[in-house]
Parts: C-alpha cells; structure tokens; sequence
C-alpha cells in the first residue's frame, strides 16, 4: 500500500466507526431535550440528534418536572387552567419529527424524566406497572430482575415506554402478539385535561377491555399524559441468535417467510454488496446453556476526536467531489468489520467465541452502552451527540404489507441494478435496510395488516439544502414504498413528506379522532406538526427552495433541489411517477 493508500484508508477507517474496537471505560450521557436560560422558564426543546427534519429548534414558556402522578395532575391543571398548549417530553427525546413541541411559542413542557419508578409487579400474573418515564433498559432489567420478560422492543435500550407506545414503536415479530411493544400493554392511566368542575385535570384508567385503550395505546401524545402503563410480560425467556449472510438472490421471495420461520428474525440488506444479512433469533427454553449479552456497535462510545475525523472524511466524499468507489469500500470495510465482531453480541457478556448466542431475552433485546456511560466532558459520547460535529443522519423508516413487501423488494432490487454503486452512499455506508415484522394491530394508529418495516439511516449535511451524493436513491425508494405499496411512515422517524396523506391509511383513524376530542376537546396537547400529521389542519410538506433535498416535499420544481449542485427535479428511474433531486441528464 502506497502512503497515499493508507492515508485514505486511515480517514475512511475511522468513519466507519472501527473505534468500536475500542474498548472504553468512558463516555458523555446524551445532553437534556429541553434547555431553559431562566430555570425552568423561557425553555427551547429539540429531539437526540439536535435537529428535527425542518431544522428549526422549538420554544417553549416554561418545563416542569412532575415526581408523582398528583404533582402531574396538577402541572396538566396549571397549564389546562390557563388554556396552555402542552406536549411531554422524556429523558433524551428520541423521534426525530417534532412531536415534542408545544403548540405555538410559549406552550408548557411536561418531562416525564423523573417519573421513572416500577409500581408494581405481579410476577404470578405477570403483570408490571411501571410509570411513564421509565426508560427501557431499566424496564427490562426490571422485568428480569423479577422472572419475567417483555416478549418484544426496539432495538436501542434509551426509549421512555410512554414515548415508545407514543410513536408504535416495536421490535421484530409476526409471533404471538407481534412486535409492536402496544400490544402487551393491558392497562394504562393517562392524564387528561378537565373542565374547571373538576379541577381542570382528571387521571383516566383504562382497563384491558376499556374501548379508548385502542387509542390511548399509540396516542403521538396528543391525548393527555400517560402516567403509568400496565404490561403484561411472559415468564423469562431466552433466545438463540446466529448471523448469515447470503447472496440476494432470493431475497424477494425470503421477506415473505422469514419472519414466520423466525420469531424474532431480522433482515439487513447491503445493497451495493448484493447481500442480505439474516438474524436467525428464536425463543429457547430458559434452562439452555449461555449467558449471552447484546452491546451493540452502534450504541457505544465512541471518543469524539474519532467522531468528528471520520465526520470530516464523510463530508468529503458525499459533498462536493462524490467518490462512489471509495464510499463502496467503506460500506464493504464496514460490514466485515460488524460482521466480524458479531454485531456485539457476546456468548458469555464479555467475549463473542461463536454462533448461536443464548441468554436471556432482557439481555438481548436491547442495547445502547452509550447512555450509561458517566460524564467525562464530551472525551467519548454516543456517535450522534449533537454537542459534537459528529456523525448526522436522516432516518427513513416506513411498513408495507406483509402480502405486497416481496414485490416491493423487487423494485428495489430492479432500482439497484440499473447503478449499485450509487446505493453506497445512502445506504450501504449507514449499515444497509433494516427490514423488521410488525403484526397487526387494533389500536387505531397501530399496523392495520401484518407488515415488513423497512428502515434506511443515510447521510445528511450539515448544510440546510445540500443533498448527499444520489439523493434520487433513498428519496426514489421512499416514494415507491409510500405512493405506490401504500407505505405508513414510522411516527417516530422520517421526514415531513413521509406523512402526507398518511393517516388516510388508517382505516381506523376517525375513531382515534373521536377519542381525541372527547379526552382533549380544547387541543392543548396539539401542536402544529400533530395537526397536519393528523391530517386536522394543514399540511406536513413545506414548499421552499430546496425542500425536495430537505425530505420537507416532493419536488415539483428544480428550485425545490439544488439546482447549483447540479440537482434537478427529476422523474425516478423505475417508478416514473416519483419526482426525486438528480443529477441525471433530463429524459
Ligand atoms: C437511536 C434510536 C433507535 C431507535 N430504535 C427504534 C426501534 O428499534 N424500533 C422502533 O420502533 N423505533 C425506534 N426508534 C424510534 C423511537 O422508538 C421513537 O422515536 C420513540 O417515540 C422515542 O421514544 P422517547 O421515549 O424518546 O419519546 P419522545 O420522542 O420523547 O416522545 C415521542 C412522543 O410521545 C409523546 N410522549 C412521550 N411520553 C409520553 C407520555 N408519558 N404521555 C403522553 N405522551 C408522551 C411525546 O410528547 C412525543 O409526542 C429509535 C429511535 C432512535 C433515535
Ligand atoms: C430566552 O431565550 C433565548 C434563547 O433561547 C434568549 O435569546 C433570550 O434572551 C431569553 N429571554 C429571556 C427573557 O431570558
Ligand atoms: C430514575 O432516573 C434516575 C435519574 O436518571 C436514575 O438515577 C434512577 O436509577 C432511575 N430509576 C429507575 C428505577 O430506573
Ligand atoms: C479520552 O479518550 C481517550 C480515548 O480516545 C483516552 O485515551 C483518554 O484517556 C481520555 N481522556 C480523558 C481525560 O478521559
Ligand atoms: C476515489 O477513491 C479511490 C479509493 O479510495 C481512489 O483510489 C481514487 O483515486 C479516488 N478517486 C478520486 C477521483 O479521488
Ligand atoms: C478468552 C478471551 O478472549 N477473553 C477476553 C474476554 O474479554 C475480556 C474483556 O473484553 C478480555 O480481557 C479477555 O482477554
């Protein structure tokens, strides 16, 4: 290797993040979600990366933080008395929309942060309460500090349980219940506002055959507050995780069955590499042999120095003088790399020595070591930290019905073979398509089918209207999904055009409305963002010069790309109907 070889391979080493080889005792937790200059008034409030999709930081009067189920009665009175708007937010705020804001400028933000204790559990009925800021890692343990597991999550531990119901948010399943962490819930007490007789705020219990537990469930917070959320566990388990990665051949056709033959099987699809990477992951009986741990590469620390280098090295290869050789071999470089360290996955916690990995179902559902971590002033912290010029990322996140996904695969795949290497950039660099199994669900805003949810994390500028090296890629495959297989944003990702015209896919939506005034007939915890998502007043896209770059709209117009980057409103290359930002020649 020439020395200029290896220069290039050293910066391009460490944005692939193979600081993960390190093994680090430090670390920064994830800075507070709401910011105020006079205590606890005169407060901004933004979500984990810093940025929502408009790239507008949201204000707010005032924040306070309720310890106990009345003093959050009384701060939903307070705000309710004086006709406030009011949103919640949690310990690290994690969607990426702005379902966090408050209505206007000078709305009341209710944390629930410190309402994060266990009420109570019944191990016999596997019952546990928990209060509503509790964050995942502590429910889990929790759980299985008492014998019990809760059969399905999200991947990444730092999620509150009353943010994660919020937004549907799930795990991967088409077994039993499914994934949808919603459909273990069987009781929930959720904080409303009152008319002045009763004293402007009231707690509402919603037993497991109450009606409005279908919209309570997944409620984007526009519903009142949950305090506590009542979960109905199985005896603990553990399960039997092992890796393989195969050609893509039959990749169509193994999205319609994988999930069946798999109770918790997964699917990652590198698209420039023409693999696929299956998560063969089913329930074994609690007496196996392991005590395997998941502590996942992309939710430790990382030292920042590394971060912002390989941030450094990114940009130069998605702005400006686009390298698609190079970002191929980064993407290549990468998946052997994860590959090889087992994705962090240990066999007995501290060591990975083979496939399968047994243990228990709390120690494998869920990782993200980086927000443990004690303060060491920003040396090391979670690659996304927003205090630091690290890596920045959009997140596209949508599902399609089980019965439509292996055409929808196809597209894809008929997509990639036109060009592969322009899929590195926006996919095959960030870890390739995460393709997870939700059932269907009755809660109103939940799954109406079973489903396959299909989630890309690409490159995003730092700059307000940039594009990343072909755009046209994930912004192409985004429009297939949502406009022609009749794709549902996840509430909790995306960006703004992702939700036009989305809650018209939810047959049960009125129902979910009409609860929505009975329990808040005034919408004070309506914002602006949850009206147009609702599709109450308004619409999600925001039309302005390089919006189409943004995700803020579909383009209609060159201005809406960048046309001084060379990206112009273009037709997609396999669906003819999607207007994408290219720099394709005009047809
Ligand atoms: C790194 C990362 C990994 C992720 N992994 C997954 C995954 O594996 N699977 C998946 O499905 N999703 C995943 N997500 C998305 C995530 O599940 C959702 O964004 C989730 O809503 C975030 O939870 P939170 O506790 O941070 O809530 P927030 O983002 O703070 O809140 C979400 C919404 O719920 C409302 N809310 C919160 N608590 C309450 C309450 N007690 N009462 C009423 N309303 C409330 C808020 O006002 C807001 O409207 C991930 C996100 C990130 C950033
Ligand atoms: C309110 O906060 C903003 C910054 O978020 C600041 O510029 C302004 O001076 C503050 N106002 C008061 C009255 O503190
Ligand atoms: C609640 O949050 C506090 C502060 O972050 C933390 O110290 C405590 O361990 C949490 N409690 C539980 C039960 O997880
Ligand atoms: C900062 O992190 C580096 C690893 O990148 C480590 O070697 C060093 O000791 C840390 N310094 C401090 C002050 O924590
Ligand atoms: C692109 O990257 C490759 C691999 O790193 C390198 O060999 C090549 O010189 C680069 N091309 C340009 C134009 O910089
Ligand atoms: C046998 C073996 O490889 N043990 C290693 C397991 O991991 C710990 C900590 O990461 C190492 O210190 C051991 O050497």
């Amino acid at each position: 290797m020439s020395r200029g070889q290896r220069r290039a391979m050293g910066s391009m080493l460490s944005f692939l993040l193979l600081a993960i080889l390190l093994h680090l005792a430090g670390g920064s937790p994830p800075p507070e979600p709401v910011v105020c200059t006079d205590g606890t008034s005169n407060c901004t409030v933004t979500n984990s990366v810093g940025s929502f999709p408009d790239r507008i930081v949201c204000r707010a009067r005032s924040v306070t933080y309720p310890r106990t189920e009345q003093e959050l009665v009384g701060a939903v009175a307070a705000a309710a008395s004086a006709k406030r708007k009011m949103k919640v937010a949690t310990r690290y705020s994690h969607s990426i929309p702005k379902l966090m804001c408050p209505g206007g400028l000078d709305g009341a933000i209710i944390s629930t942060e410190r309402l994060n204790r266990t009420v109570r559990i019944d191990a016999k009925k596997g019952l546990m309460t928990v209060e509503s800021g509790m964050v995942l890692r502590d429910l889990v343990e929790a759980a299985g500090a008492a014998g019990l597991s809760l059969p399905n999550s999200p991947y990444w531990y730092g999620l509150t349980i009353g943010g994660l119901l919020s937004t549907g948010a799930h795990g991967s399943s088409v077994w039993g219940k499914g994934s949808a962490v919603h459909e273990y819930v069987v009781g929930l007490r959720i904080v409303t506002p009152a008319p002045a007789s009763k004293g402007y705020a009231v707690v509402r219990e919603l037993g497991a055959d109450h009606p409005d537990l279908d919209a309570a469930k997944v409620s984007l917070g526009v519903l009142g507050v949950v305090s506590q959320v009542t979960l109905a566990l199985q005896p603990l388990f553990k399960r039997s995780v092992t890796f393989v990665t195969r050609d893509d051949s039959d990749f169509a056709d193994q999205v319609a069955v994988w999930g069946r033959l798999h109770e918790f099987g997964d699917m990652a699809w590198l698209p420039q590499q023409r693999k696929v990477l299956y998560r063969e992951d089913d329930r074994v009986d609690v007496s196996s042999p392991g005590d395997g741990l998941w502590d996942s590469l992309l939710g430790r620390s990382i030292p920042t120095r590394l971060l912002i280098n390989g941030r450094a090295a990114e940009e130069r290869l998605q702005e400006g003088s686009t390298n698609d050789t190079a970002l191929c071999a980064a993407g290549r470089l990468q998946a052997d790399s994860l590959e090889r360290q087992a994705y962090g996955f240990k066999n007995d916690g501290l060591n990975f020595t083979g496939y399968p990995v047994v243990g228990y179902q709390h120690r494998i559902q869920a990782s993200g070591t980086c927000i443990n971590s004690p303060e060491d002033g920003l040396n090391t912290s979670c690659p996304w930290d927003p205090r630091i010029r690290g890596s920045f990322s959009q997140n596209t996140d949508f599902s399609i019905a089980l019965s439509k996904a292996p055409a929808f695969v196809a597209e894809m795949q008929r997509l990639r073979d036109l060009s592969p290497d322009t899929f590195c950039a926006g996919i095959d660099t960030r870890f390739g398509v995460l393709i997870r199994y939700v059932k269907a669900s009755s809660a109103y805003l939940g799954k109406p089918e079973d489903s396959v949810d299909f989630d890309i994390v690409s490159y995003r500028s730092r700059t307000d209207g940039m594009p990343r090296a072909h755009a046209d890629v994930v912004d192409e495959i985004e429009q297939i999904a949502l406009h022609k297989y009749g794709g549902l944003p996840h509430w909790g990702k995306n960006r703004n055009f992702a939700f036009d015209g989305a809650i018209a896919k939810y047959p049960k939506a009125d129902e979910f409305l009409r609860v929505k005034d009975r329990y808040d007939p005034d919408g004070l915890f309506s914002s602006e963002w949850s009206d147009q998502v609702l599709g109450i007043n308004g619409s999600p896209n925001i039309v302005k010069e390089g919006c189409g770059v943004e995700g803020l709209c579909v383009c209609s117009d060159d201005s809406h790309c960048a046309p001084e980057q060379g990206y112009f409103c273009r037709p997609g290359k396999v669906h003819g109907e999607a207007r994408v930002c290219s720099t394709s020649a005009n047809p």
